[in-house]
């Protein structure tokens, strides 16, 4: 277990991103510690707005920042609205990141995503595989931001000493999620399909691609203990990638999701919809090493998330 070196307690906490999903997540678990938390609508300061984000910055100093906020979706949404994902989020970092120096914060992280690694990079993902080969081409734009991101804390802390460090999450799900049939993520789809289909009696339920794309799944409130643990114990240039070190097929998680949910129909696959990356599993020895693990089993995440969409949907659907 790695030994605390940087202290919370009595600290004014910054959560960039807190109606997000993981956002969300970070604010449930800063809940058990001491600090003062800092939160602020995108009504009231845009992030991608540098002139409203480095004012607020000035006013509120914070002294710790998670950077959760970010433009994201599903394979769908980064292959489609491109633009907006590559702007959005490299506005986000640039500004936040930069705010946060210019204002004394004494720490920050940044979430990337998996998506950082090249498509063919040898499994599972080890943190040195960054900008070894080429990307993904439907999430090229989101991943490019998230590099710059990564390097810009980098950089930051090379130059003028920042205690930045940045955080690979796997693909993450739970409460919060969005649940938009076209935009979202696989496992917020497939709640939302296999639900509705389950209310109709509906003979089918369609998959988008292959079935074939392995994926490894992070329940989000491991994700914010783990980014808790890292902000506490980890100060040094290096990713971290956090996962379960486990992946499913897409094949094989569709029926986790219909177990789960009490479908009993049949399961099919459209190929004509995008596969995406073939795999993504990250090597977590980093993060096993600073004393931390995934402690929800998937089919307990994917029934908690269950839970939590059906809640969200009342009264319309429960
Ligand atoms: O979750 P997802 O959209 O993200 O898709 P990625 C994962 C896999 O699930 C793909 C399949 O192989 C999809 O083809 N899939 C099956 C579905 N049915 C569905 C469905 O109804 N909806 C969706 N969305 N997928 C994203 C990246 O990649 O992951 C982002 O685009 C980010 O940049 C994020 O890194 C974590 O894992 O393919």
């Amino acid at each position: 277990m790695a030994p605390v070196i940087f202290d919370l307690a009595g600290k004014r906490v910054f959560v960039a991103g807190h109606r997000g999903m993981v956002g969300q997540a970070l604010v449930r678990r800063l809940a058990k510690e001491r600090i003062d938390l800092l939160t602020v609508p995108r009504s009231e300061v845009d992030l991608r707005d540098q002139a409203a984000v480095f004012a607020w910055f000035a006013r509120n100093r914070p002294q710790v920042v998670f950077l959760a906020a970010a433009t994201v979706g599903g394979v769908v949404a980064n292959n489609t609205r491109r633009a907006e994902f590559i702007y959005d989020n490299l506005a986000i970092a640039a500004n936040v990141i930069h705010a946060a120096h210019a204002n004394g914060a004494e720490k920050l992280l940044f979430l990337g995503s998996s998506c950082i690694y090249p498509k063919f990079a040898a499994q599972p993902l080890r943190e040195d595989a960054m900008l070894t080969g080429l990307l993904e081409p439907t999430n090229e734009p989101y991943a490019i931001a998230k590099i710059a991101g990564i390097k810009m804390a980098e950089a930051y802390r090379s130059q003028y000493g920042a205690d930045f460090i940045s955080v690979m999450p796997t693909n993450l799900y739970g409460p919060g999620d969005n649940y938009h049939p076209e935009y979202s993520h696989v496992v917020a789809a497939l709640i939302g399909r296999f639900h509705e289909a389950k209310l109709t009696r509906a003979p089918e339920v369609i998959v988008w691609g292959t079935g074939t794309p392995r994926r490894e799944f992070l329940y989000v409130d491991d994700m914010a203990d783990a980014c808790v643990h890292l902000m506490k114990t980890y100060s040094a240039p290096e990713l971290v990638n956090i996962g379960t070190g486990e992946d499913i097929s897409i094949a094989d998680f569709a029926r986790v999701v219909a177990d789960v949910v009490g479908y009993e129909g049949r399961i099919s696959f459209d190929p004509s919809r995008p596969d995406g990356t073939p795999r993504k599993l990250l090597d977590v020895t980093r993060l096993a090493g600073l004393g931390w693990s995934a402690t929800t089993p998937l089919q307990d995440g994917v029934r908690r998330a269950y839970r939590a969409f059906v809640a969200e949907m009342r009264p319309e659907t429960a």
